[in-house]
């Protein structure tokens, strides 16, 4: 017996590409059985095709929600056509076999993210779809099942070569694509739901992302990678239009999200240098030219190679500047006309536009895999304002002092703990990032800052008169006493130590000002 395809069933709520797959069938004998919508696309195109509910002898009801649950059609795809029994069912309830079955799901996420109420929502909850594309692609032995139109090409590839059959390779891998898509379907409604009810982790999840690009490798040449859209994306590099440069490496992905979200953070003005998932350099000002200048004096030497976020529009003149250094990637909100020419004379240059800004108060769920298993958490959307402060030491901080420790406070967020960062006039000037020790994070930052000064040939280290700001407690005086030695004169943290008199004891006897955040910020 042939394993010729003999009869389709078509039923797609995307319908791009089916006219011509629908003839392309037809040119191959292929009898078509289709539902509502899609029966009319095929035939307004001249495509014969029979009525699923005249192959049934059973109407479309309740709107459609029961349209292909029927024997007729569940039967034709399960059956096992080497298997005795299955036949004679066949034979007995008048069942024919179905061999190809051509189905897309109601756009649930689509109507999800249109802002659609919960009814609607609910309607665009395709149920008879999913059940014979999982019927279909059980009975991939004998069946074939396509759920994306992308691949209606290959089918009919092989079915030119095959005469008119599919091989079980094919046929294999579509079913396993078949499965994802439908996971990922049922993943999309669990979520909103979720959501709906106020549940924040399900008893059971699946990711839910879509492959968007596989990588060359991953951290390192012998890793394989790739990247996934999720299924709620904010705005920001996965969604990012790459505007000219090189392909993207999974190391520049993770760097520039780095940055990106840093930048997030902040209204005026704001650039971020990253190496390395940790910035370099990070600096507010009146405009972003100036702002860059700032951000890269923190340390000149780690910003090269680095890749550079900006939170508003790039423009001309920081273009220029940003040309001179080599850099890695670029990423902005909007990039400028003027800016895009000065950036298109760098070939190798990635150029991301995101067209918007994320917002840094998100709610959403960040994850990390651990050997057996996933951990989930709320992202750290936590952010500290003036009026959270609280100020435990004799000296009280002046305003300027206070702008510099939310400002330091916020960037040590995205900064691997330990985090020590020390802040002078809307710019980072030290950084000690991912140090087992906080005091070792104090000396490191304040080691860097000196050292970038003796390289420009100033006088002092940035830290002299800065702001210190620490991700978490101070367990002990010295690494506060450390910020101090290296010329701070305030200090913001989160505070809860056991030992927090000691160390507000020591502060004042430094003449120092320092705030409590009751908020700690951890970053592994
Ligand atoms: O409402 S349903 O869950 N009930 C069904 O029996 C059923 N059968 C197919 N939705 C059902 N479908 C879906 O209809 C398909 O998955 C497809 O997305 C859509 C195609 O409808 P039409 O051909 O009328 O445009």
């Amino acid at each position: 017996m042939s394993n010729a395809i003999r009869r389709a069933l078509v039923s797609v709520s995307d319908k791009s590409g089916l006219v011509e797959f629908g003839k392309f069938l037809t040119a191959q004998g292929i009898e078509i059985l289709s539902t509502g919508g899609s029966a009319r696309a095929l035939s307004d195109a001249g495509v014969p095709v029979i009525e699923v509910s005249a192959h049934t002898g059973f109407p479309e009801i309740m709107d459609g929600r029961v349209k292909t649950l029927h024997p007729k059609i569940h039967g034709g795809i399960l059956a096992r056509r080497d298997l005795k029994t299955h036949t004679d069912a066949m034979e007995e309830h008048d069942i024919a076999p179905i061999d190809l079955v051509v189905v897309n799901l109601y756009p649930f996420e689509a109507t999800v993210t249109s802002g659609a109420d919960y009814e609607t929502c609910v309607e665009n909850i395709d149920i008879g779809g999913p059940g014979m594309v999982r019927a279909a692609a059980k009975n991939h032995g004998f069946v074939t099942i396509v759920t994306d139109p992308a691949d209606y090409a290959l089918i009919e590839e092989e079915m030119k070569a095959n005469a008119g059959a599919t091989s079980l390779g094919l046929r294999r891998k579509l079913a396993a694509t078949a499965y994802s898509h439908t996971a990922r379907y049922d993943s999309m409604i669990s979520n909103w739901l979720q959501g709906e009810c106020g549940v924040d982790f399900p008893r059971e999840t699946t990711l839910g992302g879509r492959h968007k690009q596989s990588l060359r490798y991953g951290e390192n040449p012998h890793q394989v990678a790739a990247v996934y859209s999720s299924i709620d994306a904010r705005p920001g590099v996965v969604t990012a239009e790459q505007l000219q440069g090189k392909e993207l490496s999974y190391n520049n992905l993770n760097d520039t999200d780095a940055a990106f979200e840093l930048v997030s953070e902040f209204e005026a003005p704001t650039i971020a240098i990253i190496k390395h998932a940790n910035p370099c350099g990070v600096a507010t000002g009146d405009n972003l030219s100036e702002a860059y200048k700032a951000a890269l004096a923190c340390d000149p030497t780690s910003a090269f190679g680095g890749i550079i976020a900006t939170n508003t529009t790039m423009d001309a003149a920081t273009a220029h500047l940003v040309a001179d250094l080599f850099a890695e990637v670029i990423i902005a909100p909007s990039i400028d006309d003027e800016a895009r020419a000065i950036f298109a004379t760098k070939k190798n240059l990635r150029v991301l536009v995101t067209g918007e800004m994320p917002n840094p108060a998100d709610t959403g769920i960040a994850m990390k895999t651990i050997s057996g298993g996933f951990l989930l958490q709320g992202r750290d959307n936590g952010r500290i304002t003036a009026k959270d402060l609280k100020i435990v030491t004799k000296r009280a901080p002046t305003d300027q002092e206070v702008a510099d420790m939310l400002f330091a406070f916020r960037v040590g967020k995205h900064v691997k703990s330990n985090a020590i960062v020390y802040a002078k006039n809307g710019a980072i000037v030290g950084i000690g990032a991912g140090q087992m020790s906080r005091v070792d994070s104090s000396r490191i930052a304040a080691w860097k800052s000196k050292e970038a000064a003796d390289t420009a040939g100033q006088a002092q280290a940035g830290t002299i008169g800065s702001v210190v700001s620490s991700d978490a407690f101070f367990p002990f005086a010295d690494g506060l006493l450390a910020a101090a030695d290296a010329g701070a004169t305030a200090v913001i943290q989160p505070g809860g130590s056991m030992r927090d008199a000691d160390v507000i004891a020591a502060a004042d006897e430094a003449g120092l000002a320092m705030v409590f955040t009751g908020m700690r910020h951890f970053r592994h």
